[in-house]
């Protein structure tokens, strides 16, 4: 009974590995795509397309129907009876709204219908606005007035009031929906909303993920009675309880003992949001490690001794599910935009790797903003990126230069907008899907001037889900679990070529200039 599961519910994909304690290994690791796996939701990048006014949602279902599958292929590679503890995270921000009919159905799972058709009843809301959702800009703006300001919202919830976060997105609902939000008793964010339906029960949110709502308080780690005021009305009793990340909070429900073959009586640990879990799996929730982690979206992060507010308003402050709190920058045009630039030329991942060898590091001049879609960080409207010259993306035939200038551009824009935190690493710790492309890491390497290690494997979020469970449910020392599952492997590591430094602190003016002509 050694083995700990930990789940990732992320944008494109629902993820899980299994490590056994005492063997110190990785006993299977399997993840069901939204896209390519329930093609009968029409999510081909986990959301429903083509939302109106900024809005990106997604059916809740389908990360149902999705964990369904997962659990099969899981057990294909090990035995779940074997497994003693589980937790798990969730993208962020992104939120379910459920009926009152849903404290009776998830207290009552039976195996004859599958998840999906049981809760089915349970939705006051149909689909789930997710973290690229920016359609609430006139209601962060209203909750910002009413609490006094930009910089009041921000000391008390980590952040400014940010259109993907949760407490604008309620808002918006409440306004555009009454009715709905009348018969709405329950408002779950992903992560909590996987984890009751894991215990059979409602289940707390926890630090990590709580504070990307504009609701909890950073200072009280509980909701803040100003910002919820702001929100909606009669918030609180439709907001589950708020946990720290290392709390057991129920069983796992006997539907999975019954239909997937897991053993009776396994504690479950809080879920918490797809970065905070992912700066335990890196091995980094004391201060010292930077993560950059490139998946959907990309991501900068570590966890800090002190609270660290972005002036800019675009960074945040989340809870370390270790304890004491992470700051973060998220940027929108992570994996999709380097998609767009690799689809524009029809190139598989190898010959998009193959163009930097082709390529000299600052592209002989050529740069690009690289925005696909309005960026977060920094906020900046725009639907194609901006080149440094004068003819448009569209135009641009030279394909290894622009998967280039993609990327570097990506990254020059990392370096400037997290300065703020004020880090400085001497190494980065990367994971997220495009991780383990080299060529990527070396441009990360020569922008930050930084060595760039990861881990076996790119999974940090599920794998910082199951040792919180082990250190949470099992007692699991936690320092002696990192020493042994967030190893870096020395031949993944990248070292910076000292001769790109001039090249790039040359291209980053030119790239903030290029930035604030628009
Ligand atoms: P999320 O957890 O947000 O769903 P992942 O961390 O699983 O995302 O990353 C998925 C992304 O990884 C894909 O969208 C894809 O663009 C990117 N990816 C996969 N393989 C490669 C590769 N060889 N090089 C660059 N990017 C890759
Ligand atoms: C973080 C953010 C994204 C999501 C999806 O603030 O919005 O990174 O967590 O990964």
């Amino acid at each position: 009974m050694s083995y700990v599961l930990g789940l990732d519910a992320s944008t494109q994909s629902f993820s899980g590995l299994i490590i056994d304690l005492e063997q110190g290994l990785v006993v299977a690791e399997a993840s069901v795509n939204f896209g390519d796996d329930l093609p009968e939701y029409n999510a081909p990048s986990g959301f429903i397309p083509h939302g109106k006014d900024g809005e990106v949602q997604a059916d809740p279902r389908m990360w149902l129907d999705a964990l369904e599958k997962l659990f099969p292929a899981l057990g294909q590679q090990c035995d779940l009876a074997r497994v003693s503890a589980i937790s798990g995270a969730g993208q962020q921000h992104g939120s379910v709204y459920l009926n009152e009919d849903w404290f009776r159905v998830i207290g009552a799972l039976g195996t004859g219908r599958k998840l999906s058709e049981q809760l089915s009843t349970t939705f006051s809301r149909a689909t789930s606005p997710i973290w690229m959702d920016g359609s609430t800009g006139a209601e962060c703006r209203e909750i910002s007035t009413t609490v006094g300001g930009d910089h009041i919202v921000c000391e008390k919830s980590g952040s400014i009031a940010t259109e993907r976060f949760t407490g604008p997105q309620i808002r918006r609902f409440c306004k555009t929906s009454p009715a709905a939000y009348a018969s709405t008793a329950r408002i779950h964010l992903v992560s909590s909303f996987l984890c009751s339906v894991l215990i059979g029960a409602d289940a707390p949110v926890d630090t990590g993920d709580g504070a990307g709502m504009n609701l909890v308080n950073i200072g009280t780690w509980d909701w803040d009675s100003d910002l919820l005021a702001a929100t909606a009305p009669e918030l609180r009793e439709r907001l589950p309880a708020v946990k720290e990340g290392f709390s057991v909070v129920g069983k796992l429900d006997p539907y999975y003992i019954r239909k997937y073959g897991f053993s009776a009586e396994v504690p479950v640990a809080v879920f918490s949001g797809d970065n905070p879990s992912s700066l335990v799996g890196m091995g980094a929730s004391r201060p010292g490690k930077v993560v950059v982690s490139l998946g959907t979206s990309d991501t900068f992060f570590a966890a800090m001794p002190d609270v660290v507010a972005d002036p800019t308003g675009s960074g945040h402050v989340f809870g370390n599910p270790m304890g004491g709190s992470m700051s973060l920058q998220c940027f929108i045009n992570g994996s999709l935009a380097r998609e767009a630039v690799k689809e524009k030329f029809n190139y598989t991942w190898e010959q998009f790797s193959e163009a930097f060898a082709k390529t000299p590091a600052g592209n002989s001049g050529h740069l690009m903003v690289p925005f696909f879609r309005p960026e977060i960080s920094p906020r900046i409207d725009l639907e194609a990126p901006v080149l440094d010259g004068t003819s448009a993306f569209e135009n641009w035939q030279e394909a290894d230069a622009a998967i280039r200038a993609c990327v570097e551009g990506q990254f020059l824009n990392m370096k400037l907008r997290t300065h703020w935190m004020q880090l400085k690493p001497e190494v980065i710790y990367l994971t997220g899907g495009a991780s383990q492309n080299n060529a990527i890491a070396q441009v990360v390497a020569d922008i930050f001037q930084a060595r760039v290690q990861r881990l076996p494997t790119s999974s940090s979020v599920a794998l910082g889900a199951a040792l919180r469970a082990a250190n949470a449910c099992l007692g699991a020392d936690f320092a002696a679990l990192e020493a042994v599952f967030c190893k870096p492997t020395g031949d993944k590591i990248i070292v910076p070529d000292p001769t790109t430094k001039a090249v790039y602190a040359e291209m980053s003016v030119r790239f903030e200039r290029a930035l604030k002509s628009r």
